[in-house]
């Protein structure tokens, strides 16, 4: 798709057509937050501003940006890269094309459709072998592969190869803002996760990526979640990691989620030793309590028994790709995706 065009406005030269900041960030394939970044600190914002009018990118102040972004994928500090893209002379139109500087392609038009390799950020069509076009996204020498991926986790997925935590978030809080959170959970942050880790399974590399979408993840929904209005819930839903668990992503968003739904939760973050957790059980008296387990080695029955009776009654849900195939006691019930979750919980909490 192409970026929207913004028709010229009146008094300005007729053929330069100038770009909103959602337009040019589509066109360089970043967040528009990272664009209002670079304008405020780096002051690459749009070059000509005419009082009680949006900013607009004309076509050189695109081509600085282009030039930035090229500095910063070679490894230059943002500060470095805006002071060389605002030094460099641009060519005119009509220019030798040779001395032009070389463009970042922009986002393919069509799914599939291969970009030429200038060692930015391409997007490439692939088949994966079984007759399915999977996308890659590649920034530099790093490849990312997003099946089916759309187009916000495609930019999400660069910015997080390029280890660019504002854009990742920037990415994330449009991704929620566009779409909701499950959208964004679903469609946007968990492919490239899967992605992040199946590199990671791979070739061992990129653990580093993986930490960065996951701090992103915890800070857009986290800061989403408490900025939710007053929750009407009587009683609160807890959410923790089993004993053990480090893995918990999934619990931040779901809280995010029922956010939304005016649900209160409780987050009680990763790896809470049993005794931790019937002590929190007992004081929050929560309508229900969700277990996560991502690995198999977490996933305990004795916990769920070792959970106190309480008056009034809590419900328990675990959830979890560690549940898989554990026979569970009865009126325990597994939760099998956020929507679900959302769905369940809300029917449980807000009766
Ligand atoms: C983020 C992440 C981390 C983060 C966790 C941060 C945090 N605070 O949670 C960090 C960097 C700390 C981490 C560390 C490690 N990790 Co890790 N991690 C992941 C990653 C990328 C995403 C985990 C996640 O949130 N999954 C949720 C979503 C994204 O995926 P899913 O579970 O498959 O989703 C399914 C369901 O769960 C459900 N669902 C999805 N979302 C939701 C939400 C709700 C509410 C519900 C109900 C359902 C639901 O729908 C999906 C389809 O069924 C996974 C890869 C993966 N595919 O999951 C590896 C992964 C889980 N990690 C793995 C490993 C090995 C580790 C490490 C041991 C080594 C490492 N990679 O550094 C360490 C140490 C952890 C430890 N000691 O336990 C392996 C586990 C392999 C295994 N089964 O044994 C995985 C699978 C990566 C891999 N390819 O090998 N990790």
């Amino acid at each position: 798709m192409h970026p929207d065009p913004v028709p010229p406005a009146a008094g300005t030269a007729g053929d330069e057509p100038r770009l909103t900041v959602a337009a040019a960030a589509r066109r360089l394939g970043v967040a528009p937050a990272t664009l209002r970044t670079w304008d405020r600190r780096y002051g690459m914002g749009p070059g000509e501003h005419r009082p009680g009018r949006h900013r607009r990118y004309s076509p050189d102040d695109l081509a600085r940006l282009e030039l930035m972004q090229h500095a910063l994928l070679r490894g230059a500090s943002p500060a470095d890269a805006a002071g060389y893209a605002r030094a460099a002379r641009l060519p005119r139109p009509g220019g030798d094309a040779a001395d032009r500087p070389r463009p970042l392609p922009a986002v393919p038009r069509e799914e599939g459709t291969p970009g030429p390799d200038v060692g930015g950020p391409v997007l490439l069509a692939d088949d994966t072998g079984d007759g399915q076009a999977a996308t890659r996204v590649r920034v530099g020498g790093h490849v990312l592969r997003l099946p089916g991926a759309g187009r916000a986790a495609r930019g999400l997925g660069r910015a997080a190869l390029a280890l660019d935590a504002a854009a990742v978030r920037g990415g994330l809080r449009e991704a929620v803002e566009r779409g909701g959170v499950a959208h964004a959970w679903d469609e946007v942050a968990r492919p490239v996760l899967v992605s992040v880790a199946r590199r990671w399974a791979d070739s061992g590399a990129g653990v580093e990526i993986e930490h960065l979408v996951s701090e992103c993840v915890i800070g857009v929904f986290g800061r989403h979640a408490a900025e939710a209005p007053a929750p009407v819930s009587p009683r609160p839903v807890l959410l923790a990691g089993m004993p053990a668990e480090q893995h918990t992503l999934p619990l931040v968003v779901l809280a995010a989620a029922l956010a939304d739904r005016r649900v209160e939760s409780t987050s009680l973050g990763s790896n809470l030793p049993l005794d931790a957790l019937v002590a929190a059980v007992r004081r929050t008296a929560p309508a229900a309590v969700v277990l996560w387990a991502q690995m198999p080695a977490t996933a305990d029955v004795e916990v769920l028994r070792a959970l106190p009776r309480t008056r009034p009654r809590f419900r328990t849900y675990v959830a979890g790709p560690g549940w898989t195939g554990v026979a569970l006691p009865p009126r325990i019930t597994w939760l099998g995706s956020l929507r679900d979750a959302e769905r369940e919980l809300v029917a449980t909490v807000l009766v």
